[in-house]
């Protein structure tokens, strides 16, 4: 998996988006561009989740974007989704990885972090990407106090893996983001609820180039 060009990572979150446009939400989300793809969930059931994300898969699949599951292992694994993104509480990164070792399959991992030790941790792991945040406050996460763009920008600067900035990042932060020097970003609630998606990922991308 390259990673230069992957620069703005959507998530599909079912706070967001209800199910019934679980499946119109991902297809706009990959004719508008994104460049990578991430199901998050807190509230179906585990059938359900599995149901969303062969669906989405078969969607991301026809677009050649990275699909990967939010803070499930199992059902990353039940779906062969191309990756899966641990948070700090999830299944250790190197369970996972011991795991996918084991039954000989690869996939990516992705770890959040919210510290810059946070961040050096995951960066001397088997992981394919990091991120750091949130940069701002959030609703989508409210009860995380922001790290704030100069630690990830830090990070940006001081770890080996790629970097996507997350966390509050909208048409009215990107500026300051991209100032900071970080050039990839994750981006939940401006995208979903942007009354025009595939305009909003059009300019967010130019702003990255
Ligand atoms: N993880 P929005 S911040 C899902 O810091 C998530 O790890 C974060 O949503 C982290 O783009 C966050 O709506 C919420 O701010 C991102």
């Amino acid at each position: 998996m390259r990673w230069d060009n992957k620069r703005l990572y959507a998530i599909v979150d079912t706070s967001y988006v209800i199910p019934s446009e679980l499946l119109a939400v991902t297809q706009e989300l990959c004719e508008g561009g994104v460049d990578v793809l991430q199901f998050r969930d807190k509230m179906l059931s585990d059938k359900d989740r599995c149901n969303f994300c062969l669906k989405i898969k078969e969607i991301t699949a026809t677009f050649d974007i990275p699909f990967i599951v939010n803070d499930r292992f199992d059902i990353a694994l039940a779906v062969d989704a191309d990756g899966v993104h641990l948070g700090q509480d999830d299944v250790p990164i190197t369970v996972a990885r011991r795991i996918l070792h084991d039954m000989g399959r690869n996939m990516i991992i992705g770890a959040s972090t919210h510290s810059m030790q946070q961040a050096l941790d995951a960066d001397a792991l088997d992981i394919d990407y990091l991120a750091s945040g949130p940069l701002f406050p959030t609703p989508t996460k409210p009860d995380y106090i922001p790290v704030g763009v100069p630690v990830a920008s830090e990070v940006f600067r001081t770890v080996k893996h790629p970097v996507f900035g997350i966390g509050g990042v909208n048409m009215d932060t990107i500026n300051e983001v991209v100032s900071a020097g970080i050039n990839r970003v994750v981006i939940v609630s401006a995208l979903l609820c942007a009354p025009d998606r595939k305009k909003i990922i059009c300019d967010i991308k130019n702003i990255l180039k």
